[in-house]
């Protein structure tokens, strides 16, 4: 099983649909899912407990493991713990430059108008566990919360006989408040409506399997979510100066996270073209995780795609709107001045999307299946609600009085214009009796 490489100009109209349609594959089970979400909501621990035996194979002692994420700090190695902590200072410090400022404005007219902002008070993350544990993504779904000033951050983890002491680790240490040893669709039913032992949130994120994103699917209305996310994905753009093997590492790295995760690459040179499937090839074969990526390079939704010009793989990029854009290519400032869509940028030949992944600070939780077109991936906004505040002054009002009860009385809103007047007339009053 290899990569194909194929002319973006022949492409029918089902390769370009199995390109563009990466859904989470999520339709077959919202049934099932739904029904473990119901139960949860109804029946509370007796029911997470009876489906993480069903699912997980695990008969859990205690679900709230907060006191063993922080013990398992001194099980790790140091040098793992040293990466942990430097990880977390990155990601800190790029969240908190994004910390936006309450500001006020006066306005010539008297008005002053502004905005502020407060975190959320309780925040779920979902921190995938099991054959992927992701101590990342404890980092990247908890620290911005914390910057964020979020009160209370819970954490839910997948079970297991034995969870991965990093991923529990990496979640004290990233700074939740309370931890509890649940995954999958009932893991989400948990935070969304509370246990008796899980704290009800009011907003959950973080990545997760088809089950969590279904799950978060039927929740949301609820409690608010991220989004919903499905494989990871990548798209290299690179020309005739890229280094093939750089450009095939990408690839490789996010195939070997899903055997359906799209990797695509795009480059206006065929000898590019042929080089970076080869290169494909060859490093797949020297991955332990060979099977997977093997099947994921293979997937119709993968491809190096061979473009007549530059500025056809820019467009196929803007269309596709990938999770990862990484650039190889001589001028790539001017090729991503050209892209709006894509949910994180890597650029240059020394910049691995695992940079992003894991440490540079950047956040790898980020929205898949083209939903780079209407929004970014976590961020500290994310976590933040907003609220406008006004005050005017008397001449404020008078200015802008007539406008208010026109638009009133045309809605037939005759106590909205009133609330105007009288405001106004009282302060006529005032002044007469002086
Ligand atoms: N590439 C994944 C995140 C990840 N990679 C976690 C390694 N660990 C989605 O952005
Ligand atoms: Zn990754």
């Amino acid at each position: 099983m290899s990569i194909d490489v194929r002319a973006v100009a022949d492409l029918g109209p089902d390769e370009r649909a199995a390109l563009f349609d990466r859904n989470a594959g999520i339709e077959a089970i919202r049934d099932d899912v739904r029904e473990i979400v119901d139960r949860v909501r109804e029946e509370g621990d007796v029911a997470v407990r009876e489906f993480t035996e069903e699912f997980d194979g695990v008969t859990v002692g205690n679900l709230e493991i907060t006191d063993a994420c922080e013990r398992a700090v001194d099980e790790i190695d140091d040098e793992l713990l040293e990466a942990i902590e430097m990880a977390i200072a990155n990601v800190r410090e790029f969240h908190e430059a994004q910390l936006p400022e309450d500001w006020r404005r006066e306005f010539d007219d008297g008005r002053e108008l502004g905005r502020r902002f407060r975190p959320l008070d309780r925040v779920g993350a979902y921190v995938p566990g099991g054959t992927a544990a992701y101590p990342s993504s404890a980092i990247m779904t908890v620290v911005p919360a914390t910057v964020a000033g979020v009160d209370h951050v819970s954490v839910v983890t997948p079970p297991a006989e034995e969870v991965n002491p990093v991923t529990l680790a990496a979640i004290h240490l990233a700074g939740a408040d309370a931890v509890y040893s649940v995954g999958g669709a009932q893991a989400i039913g948990a935070l969304a409506y509370g246990t008796e032992t899980v704290t009800r949130v009011q907003k959950i994120v973080g990545p997760g399997n088809r089950w969590v994103t279904a799950a978060k699917a039927e929740v949301r209305g609820d409690v608010e979510i991220d989004f919903l996310a499905g494989p990871s994905e990548i798209v290299v753009i690179a020309d005739e100066t890229a280094d093939p093997d750089v450009v095939a590492a990408d690839l490789v790295a996010q195939a070997e996270h899903d055997p359906n995760a799209p990797v695509v690459a795009i480059t206006n040179d065929e000898a590019t073209a042929e080089a970076v499937a080869a290169a494909v090839d060859e490093q797949a074969g020297a991955r332990e995780r060979e099977d997977v990526i093997r099947e994921a390079v293979a997937n119709d939704a993968s491809g190096v795609l061979l473009a007549r010009s530059m500025s056809e793989a820019i467009l196929f990029t803007e269309e596709y709107a990938p999770e990862h854009l990484t650039i190889v290519a001589d001028d790539d400032e001017a090729i991503v001045e050209r892209i709006d869509s894509a949910g994180s940028v890597f650029l240059g030949p020394h910049t691995p999307v695992a940079a992003g992944d894991y440490a540079s600070g950047t956040n790898h939780v980020l929205p898949t299946n083209g939903g780079a077109k209407v929004t970014g991936g976590l961020s500290v906004e994310t976590f933040l609600r907003s609220t406008t505040v006004q005050r005017l002054s008397r001449d404020g009002l008078a200015e802008i009085g007539e406008t208010i009860t026109t638009l009133a009385e045309a809605e037939g809103l005759e106590a909205h214009a009133e609330s105007v007047r009288v405001r106004l007339e009282e302060d006529e009053n005032e002044t007469t009796s002086d």
